[in-house]
């Protein structure tokens, strides 16, 4: 059954093939998708075959893209498969783009997922010529109902000249009432207090607004989120959530958090999921979630009565959770809001609230500064995506990984970090399956040994102990003690070698 129940919409009804004969070379398009759901399905694989037809032609054909976040493989797989993106923000996990940036080959600029739109309405990002977005219904007044993320398509409607629509009926119908769209944002002098104070407060509407002139094309799908399944929790992942879940009791038990915790978000990946599925069996009842994405173990954490409600701007769910979502929206839609990315991410927010962030890392050093970015300080792996809006205005800001990578030839715990995303300022508690270091209140030095004794794997904590009591000998100065000749040899040891040890 369609969906569009907007009379006059109806003649812009086309294929995808028509809707992306309409976008030029060297158009920036602003496309929906937040980490796998959401995203435009069927025009970007038409642009795709566009493009390629267009190079074997011997034309040339690339084009700027914006999304919310990571999308799905047939809008960044295909594109970067073509070669068709030349400029891509604010985060990617597609494997081709992420070879593509790798190989110098796509420009990137990975941002704080908070400022994608206010940077848009500043004019900072140049203009926005095309938006295609996918919605799961259009209503009679024309209003959009949004579909199963948000990310930053309230702004893409607003500042794209023109609008392509993918309708999407595989979307659940009961979609319709989750989503909260804030209207109410401004640019300095006239920038007002967002009045949110609760986690599930409503302070906005449940539909996007949409100037019907600027929609030349809408185009019909059935095709279903792409999101990758999560893998069972590991030792590693349930020693991390045990030590976590340990530390939020002693947290309660000394009065500094209550007993339904405070807002919790959850970052991307398999140890943020497992931490997620360990608060199942944990004393912390009616909890809340103020998050970015809604997770398998989140759908859980509701199932089992544990959390109260979720407030993200995307589900993130494995194909199995997803029907089990959609199976059971009617239940799940009283208990979940999802907002535009700059709301769900918002520092003010975020600080108001006191959101306790648990986010994944690449790689932290022993004064606790933390690499979420980039491996061997340059190959980009997916980007900063919203860990820097909750860091740094967390209530806790918490980090985990395991203490190694690549089988035990990368230490997660390095002298020094190859990169910098979150400073030590922003990292309050660093966690690995070996242990737990509270860094609250500690100096350079006192963080130092926490984490080497807490965190660091036995194979290199020696070295680690070796170096800093080195440092604490040698170093010009002895604040944040470093050697830096030696600070980034074991980076270039697996360089070199294809191991730290
Ligand atoms: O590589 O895929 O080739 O095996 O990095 O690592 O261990 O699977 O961990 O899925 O939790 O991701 C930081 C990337 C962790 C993620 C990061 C290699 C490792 C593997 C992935 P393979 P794991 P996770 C809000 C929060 C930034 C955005 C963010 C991330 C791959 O958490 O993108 O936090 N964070 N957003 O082998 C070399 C190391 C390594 C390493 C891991 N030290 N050296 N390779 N890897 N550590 C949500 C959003 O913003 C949407």
């Amino acid at each position: 059954m369609s969906r569009m129940f907007n009379e006059n919409l109806r003649s812009r009804i086309m294929t995808a093939e028509d809707a992306a004969s309409l976008i030029t070379s060297g158009s920036t398009v602003g496309m929906s998708g937040f980490t796998g759901s959401g995203y435009p399905k069927s025009v970007p694989l038409a642009l795709a075959a566009k493009i390629e037809a267009e190079h074997a032609a011997g034309n040339p054909f690339h084009l700027r893209v914006w999304t919310g976040a990571s999308t799905g493989p047939e809008l960044d797989g295909a594109l970067a498969r073509v070669n068709g993106i030349e400029f891509r923000l604010p985060y990617n996990s597609d494997p081709y783009a992420r070879e593509m940036i790798n190989r110098g080959e796509m420009e990137y600029f990975d941002m704080h997922l908070s400022q994608v739109a206010p940077m848009a309405w500043q004019g900072f990002l140049g203009p926005l010529d095309t938006a295609i977005v996918e919605v799961s219904g259009i209503r009679a007044d024309g209003s959009l109902i949004p579909s199963s993320s948000v990310g930053n398509n309230k702004t893409w409607l607003d500042r794209a000249e023109k609008v392509i629509l993918e309708v999407n009926r595989w979307q659940s119908p009961a979609l319709e009432g989750m989503h909260d769209i804030y209207y109410g944002t401004a640019l300095p002098p006239h920038r007002v207090p967002i009045p949110l104070v609760r986690p599930d407060d409503r302070i906005g509407e449940t539909a996007f607004r949409c100037d019907p002139d600027k929609i030349v094309a809408i185009v019909e799908t059935d095709a279903p989120d792409r999101n990758l399944p999560f893998t069972p929790p590991d030792d590693a992942a349930k020693a991390i959530a045990g030590h976590l879940l340990e530390f939020f009791g002693h947290e309660v038990a000394k009065g500094r958090l209550q007993a339904s915790l405070l807002p919790i978000q959850s970052g991307v990946g398999n140890i943020a999921n497992a931490v997620l599925t360990g608060l199942i069996d944990s004393p912390f009842e009616n909890m809340t979630a103020f998050t970015e994405v809604i997770q398998d173990g989140m759908l859980d954490l509701l199932d089992a009565g544990k959390l109260r409600m979720a407030s993200a701007t995307a589900f993130s769910l494995s194909p199995e959770a997803a029907r089990r979502l959609n199976e059971n929206m009617p239940t799940y839609r009283g208990r979940m809001v999802l907002r535009p990315q700059e709301i769900s991410n918002h520092p003010e927010l975020i600080r108001r609230l006191g959101c306790l962030a648990m986010n994944g890392l690449i790689e932290a050093d022993i004064y606790g500064n933390v690499n979420s970015t980039h491996i061997m300080g340059s190959r980009i792996q997916n980007g900063i995506g919203g860990s820097g809006d909750f860091a740094r205005n967390a209530y806790i800001s918490i980090f985990m990984t395991p203490s190694t990578a690549k089988g035990g030839k990368i230490s997660a715990i390095v002298p020094q970090a190859s990169r910098v995303d979150h400073i030590n300022q922003d990292v309050q508690v660093l966690v690995t399956e070996q242990g737990l270091a509270d860094l609250r209140g500690l100096s350079p030095k006192q963080r130092a040994r926490t984490i080497i004794d807490n965190c660091s794997h036995p194979t290199y904590r020696p070295a680690l102990l070796d170096y800093f009591e080195r440092a604490l000998a040698g170093s010009y100065g002895l604040q944040t003690p470093t050697l830096p000749k030696e600070a980034l040899s074991w980076h270039q040891r697996f360089i070199d070698t294809g191991s730290m040890l």
